[in-house]
């Protein structure tokens, strides 16, 4: 049954390959389900109204298989974006699942791996540039340590530094049209991942040859597990003109990365971040790396995927609620939000400094006891979020 919260390909959502066909296996369990074939799940996703798939490397070309294996596997999957229209708006690179890169790809302490995973990066943006991918993801899911002499981290970033900066150069050099994207995640599988946050993914970046060239990919859930405000971090990335893309997903609180699908969770910053991303011009596919629970069979799979896309859409109504309400209006007024968007001394620092008003006649008794009001406020969203406005 389709009704106002069913997608299209416009709202621009999309999956990456290895979340619905995530089999279920974990630290402490086996497989629950049977592997999905790619095709397949083109196939599906496009049938719900999703706009496009992303996938590692590895999730399309199982690794080790030979260049014709390889070209049967892109051949079919190109068939089946043809045939259902998908696109391929992002790629990524798996470094992280062979043995090879138990210590990491770009920051490994065995020089000979760091340049087998850059030449491993290097043949999957060629077929990501092919395929029409925008946006090249670089999660260092390994790239970090469980001690502490075990890695120089000053040292790690320099490498990791340059294997950006070569890639750079690749992108450039071919003239395609990719721009990077970081993914932060403070730990696992990894004791302690290097870039742990947004904020240490955007400091990082400042330091590139190319900073132009890459920006961040933030995951609901890797913010969280650090406790930290998911909206706040995406405002941030935003306010750098740094949110090249995203994954959402759910978690509840600072635990292993539950990868829920989005809406379960922490709802309300769902809300908030759904609330962001519609009125701050956000342009990126909205892309979701979720694990459909290991619980349930096939059929969690293609449920849980169409209820990502619903529950986004549902946000998207209450925020747009929220923001329509007079009320809300009247509640953003007497939290004085407009004198937030005020520069605070577009005066200047010498008119400032000649302002008695400022400081010496300025009664801070009366300016403490002016409530901020954001109780009301904030009951407002919590109304609208329930559906009881
Ligand atoms: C794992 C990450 C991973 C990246 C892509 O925690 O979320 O799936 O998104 O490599
Ligand atoms: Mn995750
Ligand atoms: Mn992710």
């Amino acid at each position: 049954m389709s009704d106002r919260f069913t997608p299209t390909p416009a709202d621009r959502f999309t999956f990456g390959l290895w979340t619905v066909g995530w089999r279920g296996n974990d630290p402490f369990g086996e497989p629950t389900r049977p592997a999905l074939d790619p095709v397949e799940s083109v196939e599906r996703l496009a049938a719900l109204g999703a706009h496009g798939v992303t996938f590692h490397d590895d999730d399309l070309i199982p690794f080790g298989s030979s260049d014709r294996e390889r070209a049967r596997l892109i051949g079919r999957f190109k068939d089946a974006l043809d045939r259902t229209g998908m696109k391929v708006p992002m790629a990524t690179t798996n470094l992280f699942t062979h043995p090879v890169f138990k210590d990491g790809g770009f920051t490994s302490n065995d020089r000979d791996i760091r340049r087998y995973a850059l030449r491993k990066v290097i043949r999957n943006i060629d077929l990501a540039a092919e395929l029409g991918a925008r946006t090249y993801v670089a999660w260092g899911g390994r790239e970090g340590a469980e001690s502490g002499a075990a890695k120089d981290v000053r040292v790690a970033l320099d490498r990791m530094k340059e294997a950006f900066d070569l890639l750079g150069d690749y992108v450039t050099e071919q003239g395609y049209d990719l721009r990077f994207a970081i993914e932060p995640k403070p730990n696992e599988p990894r004791g302690d991942i290097l870039l742990p946050t947004i904020g240490h993914a955007l400091a990082f970046i400042e330091r590139l040859e190319r900073p132009e060239l890459v920006g961040v990919n933030p995951e609901t859930g890797h913010e969280q597990m650090a406790g930290l405000n998911f909206p706040h971090g995406i405002a941030q990335a935003l306010w750098a003109g740094k949110l090249f893309h995203i994954d959402l997903n759910g978690q509840s609180g600072i635990k292993y990365d539950q990868d829920f699908r989005f809406g379960a969770g922490d709802l309300r910053q769902a809300f908030w971040l759904v609330d962001l991303l519609e009125t701050a011009g956000y342009q990126g596919p909205r892309h979701f790396d979720f694990k459909p629970v290991r619980t349930d069979g096939i059929d969690g799979v293609w449920e849980s995927a169409k209820n990502c896309m619903r529950n986004y859409l549902i946000l998207k109504e209450r925020a747009a609620a929220f923001r329509a309400d007079p009320a809300v209006q009247d509640a953003l007024t007497a939290s004085r939000l407009h004198e937030l968007a005020l520069p605070t001394a577009d005066d200047g620092l010498k008119a400032l400094l000649a302002d008695r008003t400022a400081y010496e006649d300025f009664d801070v008794t009366t300016a403490a006891e002016r409530s901020m009001a954001f109780e009301a406020l904030d009951q407002l969203a919590l109304d609208h979020l329930l559906g009881v406005r």
